[in-house]
């Protein structure tokens, strides 16, 4: 594969919908499941398919996503394998941001000019999945495609969120509307499995995940201003491409908004998670020299604690606890994503912390939190209760944000000691 194929994994635009998590990093760098970035996902699963040509664009570029490409993903010097990050850049052709996918990639297509491949791979930067893309190149190259979509049945609720579509008897497509609403869906149902027919499964959606044949991406995004997708090149290419379905019914999840990324981690803490980290294929991630986590009274239920943490607190409960995370005494946590901490704080700062009275990095003695999201960095007092619900109205409250009913403290975020939220 490594010869034929590139990928560009479209990294995100402004990331608004994972607001605050976004608001100093770029999506990629979002962290997910206590020690992972969002990045990790699609480059292990290219790098778990044989493609080792990796590029990942993004709106802006921090440094963080930087450092953690360059100390996460070595190749050896001998081969031609690279993972590299394209940031909207002006250029004397180019003075503005992405306007959208298909204009990312365009603004991008002189960085593929000088290697040799005959398909690119494109890839959203926010979705959590294991697959194996030889299967769909293979399946690209018999059926003779010229564009290949992955495509997953949903249902009628998930539909409007997702390019919808119709395939002929050899899976070639022959409509697609993008996001249609409710009233648009009759007659958009497809041939699909008895267990998916039984979920009510029965709409086929576009996972955002295409091959393009090397001539075929050219011709669709030169000389040309179309700027999306799913909403202009993919559309406008029926009846004139051969575009093939190529159907996945395995774990397939969304993970650009805050209850989806939400839904995602927690859903890792399962008896037997729907998306698998125990796999033999690996998800690759930075490797840290932290030492083995500290637990002292803890009872845990459906918990993953991440390496390097220390944690005294009474009861911890279908959450996900990231790196290098402190927890004090006393304290539950419930249904929550707690992110960890950069470093740690030495003894003789949590001392001088503590004569100030001011709160230490990590969460503090006596707290009650459910319902949350705790970004990197926090400074959590001692007794206080932050719990998240449908009783919350959504908003922006300075320290922490209210999605859904789900709280996200903000990364840095102080929170005293007696806080209630
Ligand atoms: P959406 O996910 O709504 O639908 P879009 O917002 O265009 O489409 O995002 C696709 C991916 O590209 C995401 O990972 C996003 O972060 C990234 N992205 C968006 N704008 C970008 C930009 N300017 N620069 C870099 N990356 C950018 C698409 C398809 C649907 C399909 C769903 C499946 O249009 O047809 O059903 O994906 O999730
Ligand atoms: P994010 O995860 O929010 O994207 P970054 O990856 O940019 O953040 O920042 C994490 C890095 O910052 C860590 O690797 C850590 O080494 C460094 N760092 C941040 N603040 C400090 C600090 N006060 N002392 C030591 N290292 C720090």
């Amino acid at each position: 594969m490594s010869s034929k194929v590139i990928c560009i994994v479209l990294g995100g635009g402004q990331g608004s919908r994972l607001f605050p998590l976004t608001a100093t990093r770029s999506k990629p760098a979002v962290p997910i499941a206590g020690k992972y970035r969002l990045v990790d996902i699609p480059i292990s699963n290219c790098i778990n398919s044989g493609i080792e040509r990796i590029y990942v664009l993004t709106q802006f570029n921090s440094a963080s996503l930087n450092k953690h490409i360059k100390n996460t993903y070595h190749f050896s010097v001998f081969s031609e394998s690279f993972v590299d990050i394209l940031a909207a850049e002006q250029t004397p052709h180019n003075t503005t941001w992405f306007q959208g996918t298909a204009d990312a990639v365009r603004q991008s297509l002189h960085h593929l000019a000088p290697h040799e491949f005959d398909y690119v791979l494109i890839l959203s930067g926010d979705q959590l999945y294991q697959m194996d893309f030889c299967k769909m190149i293979d399946e690209h190259e018999a059926k003779g495609a010229e564009i290949s979509i992955a495509t997953i049945p949903v249902d009628e609720a998930d539909s409007a969120g997702f390019g919808i579509l119709k395939t002929d008897e050899n899976q070639m497509i022959t409509s697609f509307i993008e996001k249609p609403k409710k009233d648009m869906l009759p007659g958009w149902d497809s041939e699909v499995s008895d267990e998916m027919k039984s979920q009510g499964r029965i709409y086929l959606a576009s996972m955002g995940i295409y091959i393009f044949n090397r001539k075929t991406l050219y011709e669709l995004l030169e000389g040309n201003t179309r700027t999306d997708f799913g909403k202009e090149i993919i559309p406008q290419s029926i009846g004139t491409h051969k575009i093939l379905s190529y159907q996945y019914e395995g774990y397939w999840t969304d993970i650009g908004s805050i209850p989806s990324f939400f839904d995602a981690n927690l859903g890792l803490t399962d008896e037997i998670p729907q998306f698998n980290l125990f796999d033999k294929r690996s998800i690759f991630s930075r490797a840290r020299m932290l030492p083995p986590s500290k637990l002292s009274g803890t009872s845990l239920h459906n918990a993953m604690i991440s390496d390097g943490c220390i944690i005294h607190a009474a009861h911890i409960s279908r959450s996900v606890i990231g790196i290098r995370t402190r927890i004090g005494v006393g304290t539950t946590i419930l249904n929550t994503y707690v992110m960890g901490n950069d470093y740690y704080q030495n003894l003789e700062q949590i001392e001088e912390y503590k004569l100030q009275n001011k709160p230490l990095m990590g969460v503090g003695e006596r707290c009650y939190i459910n319902n949350a999201i705790l970004d990197k960095n926090c400074y959590i007092g001692n007794d206080v209760k932050i719990n998240g619900g449908s009783h919350l109205e959504d908003g922006d409250f300075g320290t922490y944000t209210v999605t859904e009913g789900i709280i996200v403290v903000k990364k840095n975020a102080v929170i005293q000691s007696g806080t209630i939220i």
